[in-house]
């Protein structure tokens, strides 16, 4: 019934701004309902992983963990609404109940909840606390509830699954409107399951009783969109990676879906064919890990990471939702609102200044000839309006005049979705002095699609469509000229000395100095990899020529190359990749066998005699990282015989911290380096190399 009154609001619409008497184009089905649209509409929002594993340092807990451990110290859910407000974001998504069981809302359905935690003495609410501060910042309010419960001793019968429907009904009668609710489709089998310690199947299509999950939503919340894998509402989009296929239909054969669907890589790119319509959320966390670990501080999304994945998610026909792993205190972490800060910064520059609004726009079709109905409606500014062919053309092109030649590097395109999504094919185009240019080639558009491309000079600005699954309806078009992306230049150096510099746009320039002064301008320009022999601090600054803006200089310091270095010796006996430890690259490794119970120790040859003053350890940068050393002592040598020890510590924090560690000692003669680590984390002496180096003076 809603779909048919937006149909005739959008007839009335159509014949109004096109004022000619013509039937609005036939719709192409199947077609978005009213929360779907909506739901679109919202294009980023935050998820919010914040519960039991936060305490326990874990992704998946064992569902064993005591109540007695969920201790937040500062907890403030208005610092995450204002946090999520002031980075663009729509809403938040609160794990309600994780994997674990652990609820954070005092649930009558088990006494494994915050009810029974030292946090606010046992009368805390946190899912009412989020829920009021989303309503006090204007955001909208969504529930993660995983089905998978390892705690529940009844997980696997039909008791646990009337408990998990009672939980779904208590969080969506109790907390005001939810938009979203959100449907996890994992399930690892093992858990505590009220003690038994074993591991439970269920059948994923069956068990959960999905159809009654279903109406309980659609009773207590009808505006509320569901989320798992198949929907029905909203779909996963496949990797938690932060990205959708670049062909990208909101429609899929829904009926073959359900939650664990093992063909999950069809859900990056939908089905052209698709019986329903089921748009992608893209999901990716901010850190490598959904939830909080200290560990992890230094490893939060860079900038041109972010921006690359809205450009590849919301530029895609996807929703963005970026999970924020709310740490220990309670709050989210300066280091993740920093980042979340400079990618709003950023796209407020990209998208600053619209191009094409109120320009000349013609539709023509194959022959030259007009095509269709309302081409001005595509750069009106009015989503609700829009173009469209004839019902028997699905190919045509619609050109932008510019008026006069206009820097132009970004190109949204937007289907009108409440008639379904047809295009399946275009090419853009600029005329660029006089002559036209093929700028892109590309599948899908939907609810919206962006383009990034190098910067043209473009006097007018062509979409071609050239096929479609019906007549063309295009809603907006917009034209950005992005400034280009001025970010510190990264250094690299490879084992032979070589230093690579390098920046992600590749319009931005680079300066840089080896004489430790600050680059400006005026220093030498980057144009080709610097070979480095002795020890050098190169700066750097990158440089917009565009306005001749620059960054702050960027330090690195590169000691003797490690060309002639060689792993000799590892207390193991195994010598095989020890290479990796002394490769310039902390993202490779090196490690002894598991299981060791005495500390573990290498010795490195530098090839010749050199003054030592200190020596680099970096830790394993894994994911989930071990034989980090945290104890250590240093041994120097001029014949890999007589053993000088110039220094013996710990590495402060460096299991939470895995940056670097430099160490400095009285300078001294030695050719051959050996490192111990004394003690490593873990339950045994396995150690593990990332990188190791050294700081000389070179004779
Ligand atoms: C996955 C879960 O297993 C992860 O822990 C996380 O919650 C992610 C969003 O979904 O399936």
């Amino acid at each position: 019934m809603k779909i048919r009154i937006l149909f005739i609001a959008a007839l009335v619409l159509f014949s109004l701004v096109s004022c000619t008497k013509v039937e609005p184009p036939k719709p192409v089905g199947p077609l978005p309902s009213e929360r779907q649209l909506a739901w679109h509409e919202l294009q980023y929002y935050a998820f919010v992983h914040f519960n039991m594993n936060t305490f326990t340092n874990m992704e998946w807990g064992t569902g064993g963990e005591s109540p007695q451990q969920f201790n937040p110290t500062e907890l403030d859910t208005r610092q995450w609404a204002r946090v999520a407000k002031e980075a663009g974001m729509k809403g938040i998504i609160i794990t309600a109940k994780h994997h674990d069981g652990f609820c954070l809302w005092p649930t009558k359905t088990t006494e494994h909840s915050v009810k029974n935690s030292p946090w606010k003495d046992g009368k805390g609410d946190l899912i009412k606390d989020l829920s009021d501060a989303c309503a006090e910042y204007g955001l909208k309010f969504g529930i993660y509830l995983s089905p998978w419960d390892r705690h529940d001793k009844d997980y696997g019968n039909p008791e646990y699954v009337k408990k998990f429907h009672e939980q779904l009904r208590e969080l969506l009668t109790n907390y005001g409107e939810v938009f979203e609710v959100w449907f996890d489709g994992a399930n690892g089998g093992s858990g505590y399951y009220g003690g038994a310690n074993e591991t439970r199947k269920i059948d994923n299509k069956t068990y959960y009783e999905w159809d009654k999950a279903e109406a309980i939503v659609r009773e207590l919340q009808p505006n509320a969109v569901i989320f798992s894998d198949g929907g029905p509402d909203i779909r996963w989009v496949g990797t938690e990676k932060g990205w959708a296929n670049e062909t990208n239909w909101s429609i899929m054969r829904r009926d073959e879906i359900y939650p664990g669907w093992p063909r999950y890589v069809e859900l990056r790119s939908g089905h052209e064919d698709g019986t329903h319509w089921l748009p992608a959320e893209v999901n990716t966390s901010i850190r490598p890990g959904w939830y909080y670990h200290p560990r992890e501080d230094h490893q939060v999304k860079t900038l041109p990471r972010l921006i690359r994945t809205f450009y590849e998610s919301i530029g895609r026909n996807g929703n963005f939702l970026l999970n924020l792993p709310v740490d220990t205190r309670g709050l989210v972490h300066e280091e993740d609102v920093k980042q979340l800060m400079a990618l709003k910064e950023q796209l407020d520059k990209d998208f600053a200044n619209e191009l094409a609004q109120g320009k000349t726009v013609i539709a023509t079709d194959e022959r030259g000839d007009d095509a269709g109905f309302g081409a001005q409606n595509v750069n009106d500014g009015n989503a609700e309006t829009y173009w469209a062919t004839n019902d028997s053309i699905s190919r045509a092109m619609i050109t932008i005049d510019l008026g006069e030649p206009t820097e132009v590097n970004r190109i949204v395109i937007q289907e009108y979705i409440p008639l379904g999504q047809r295009v399946k094919r275009f090419i853009l185009d600029a005329e660029v002095d006089g002559e036209w240019v093929e700028i892109d080639g590309q599948t899908t558009v939907g609810y919206k699609r962006i383009l990034r491309f190098d910067t043209v000079k473009a006097t007018k600005i062509r979409v071609n469509f050239l096929d479609a699954k019906g007549p063309l309806a295009i809603s907006n078009i917009e034209l950005y000229r992005a400034p280009n992306l001025l970010i510190e230049p990264v250094a690299k150096r490879n084992r032979e000395g070589t230093v690579y510099l390098s920046v992600p746009d590749k319009n931005v320039d680079i300066h840089y100095t080896i004489d430790g002064s600050d680059p400006t301008m005026e220093s030498d320009k980057y144009e080709a990899p610097l070979l480095i022999r002795e020890p050098t601090t190169v700066k750097a600054v990158s440089v917009d020529p565009d306005n001749g803006q620059q960054t702050r200089p960027a330090e690195y310091y590169f000691d003797i190359p490690k060309k002639n270095w060689k792993v000799l010796w590892t207390s193991s006996g195994n010598l095989e990749d020890t290479a990796k430890m002394v490769d310039e690259d902390p993202n490779t490794f090196w490690a002894t066998d598991e299981g060791v119970n005495a500390p573990q120790e290498v010795i490195i040859d530098l090839g010749k005699v050199y003054d030592l003053k200190g020596f680099t350890y970096w830790p394993i940068q894994e994911r989930y990282p071990f034989g980090i050393i945290t104890n250590y002592e240093f041994f120097v040598s001029t014949n890999n015989k007589n053993w000088k020890s110039v220094s013996k510590g710990e590495f402060g924090n460096v299991v939470n911290n895995r940056i670097e560690q430099t160490v400095h000692f009285e300078a001294v003669k030695g050719r051959y380096i050996r490192l111990k680590g004394t003690k490593t984390d873990g339950d045994d002496f396995r150690a593990s190399f990332a990188e190791v180096g050294v700081i000389s003076t070179a004779d």
